[in-house]
């Protein structure tokens, strides 16, 4: 097994995320920084995948561990599946959930269904793989909770929020928990005894 691998992100919660999830592999997450890499890359690609493999090139050009990168969004039916790739850029930071339900204010409860999609690329060298997962839910009315970050408070699961779920809750059924556990599974049979 690997002892130490990278996260191309900037996102602190997405970090906290994979290390929940990629703990019992003995595998440490070590964020972009703490790797002694600093990037920012455009993100100019038309998939998440795409952009996944930009940030997860632009690092691994500058350590020599493992990398893995992760871009995800929110797809919202009713609006022809944006903000999508323009997750993070459609709304001003923290305004995310406020700006969304003011968009969607005339859209009725039969049609706010969404769904988040996270895509993991994890580069070795020459060595790709990527991975997937989506979580399929609903926008809600009003934002409900504290945990989680970004859309969680909006984006609804049966009756209640992700931002109103505990983090092994959200990880259980969440986009990004579905990935990682692929990622896992990967990593389990490249590098375990
Ligand atoms: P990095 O590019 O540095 O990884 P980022 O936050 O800019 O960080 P993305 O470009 O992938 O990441 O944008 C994804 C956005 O989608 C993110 O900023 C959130 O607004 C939203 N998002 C993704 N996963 C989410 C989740 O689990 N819960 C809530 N919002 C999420």
């Amino acid at each position: 097994m690997i002892t130490k691998l990278v996260m191309a992100t900037n996102n602190a919660n997405k970090l906290r995320e994979a290390r929940e999830i990629l703990s019992p592999l003995g595998i440490e997450v070590l964020s972009q920084r703490e790797a002694g890499a600093d990037c920012d890359p455009e993100e100019n690609g038309a998939t998440f995948e795409e952009n996944a493999d930009i940030k997860a090139k632009a690092v691994a050009a500058q350590v020599k561990l493992p990398v893995i990168a992760d871009d995800s969004g929110l797809c919202v039916e009713a609006l022809g599946g944006r903000p999508g790739v323009f997750s993070a850029r459609t709304y001003p930071a923290g305004e995310e959930c406020s700006g969304l339900l003011n968009d969607m204010r005339d859209i009725p409860e039969n049609d706010r269904g969404a769904y988040f999609e996270c895509d993991i690329v994890f580069l070795d060298g020459e060595s790709y793989a990527a991975f997937s997962g989506r979580c399929s839910g609903s926008i809600g009315f009003e934002s409900r909770g504290t945990n989680g970050f970004g859309y969680d408070p909006v984006f609804m699961v049966g009756d209640r929020s992700l931002a109103e779920m505990s983090a092994d809750e959200k990880n259980s059924i969440s986009h990004r928990g579905a990935a990682l556990r692929e990622l896992y599974r990967f990593l389990e049979e490249r590098y375990g005894e």
